[in-house]
């Protein structure tokens, strides 16, 4: 797979934050190391003009998802924290647009389908990644980050839902596996959903 085949495509990096990687509160084991693969992408897909969108969990510090508040999860990616900043050592460009999900008290949101964008100067907007994908004249997704069997699940589900043309980047993905197997249940999920699951193999 290589740089022919993005003519139509968006990279969507979910939710590749401090939290999600080893020594963060919710550690995906070995989530860092997808970060080179990441960055090939990241840097081939602006190279070429093609748009580049990342996801990033937002939460208040009381959010529903978290165990005080009866959720699933211990506190993650609250707003503020280092542990919502994106990862340090990712070279993410200006151009990149930011899509944040998960920042209203009450409500969880797994797919960077249900964020918004997050602007500069107005803060979070009302547009979804959908229109932002559709403006983008994006048919296709390139789907690489944290975590498989949680929010890039959910992202690419949604996607294949939407009729985007569905890639999940094999190398390019880690899970939490809660249970054994899950992210590789997950992934043959996306597959019969009708995702394509490859590696890319990056640029010498
Ligand atoms: C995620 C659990 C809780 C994820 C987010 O990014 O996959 N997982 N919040
Ligand atoms: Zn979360």
């Amino acid at each position: 797979m290589g740089i022919s085949t993005i003519a139509n495509a968006a990279l969507i990096v979910v939710d590749f934050q401090n939290d999600f990687c080893p020594g963060g509160t919710l550690a995906v084991p070995h989530g860092d190391e997808i970060l080179p693969a990441i960055q090939d992408l990241i840097d081939q897909f602006t190279q070429s003009g093609r748009p580049v969108a990342m996801t990033q969990d937002f939460h208040p510090p009381h959010h529903v998802s978290f165990q005080e508040q009866g959720g699933p999860w211990p506190p993650h990616c609250v707003q503020g924290t280092v542990g919502c900043d994106l990862h340090p050592d990712l070279k993410v460009p200006m151009t990149a647009a930011h899509f944040y999900k998960g920042f209203s008290d009450r409500i969880d949101a797994y797919s960077g389908f249900e964020g918004r964008l997050a602007d500069q100067q107005q803060g979070i907007t009302d547009t979804d990644l959908e229109s932002w994908l559709r403006g983008q004249a994006a048919d296709t997704v390139y789907i690489v980050g944290l975590a498989t069997d949680y929010c890039v699940r959910a992202t690419a589900l949604d996607a294949l839902a939407r009729s985007f043309d569905t890639r999940v980047i094999s190398n390019a993905v880690r899970g939490v596996n809660v249970s054994w197997g899950d992210s590789d249940r997950a992934l043959a999920e996306l597959k019969k959903a009708g995702a394509r699951v490859e590696p890319w193999i990056p640029t010498a």
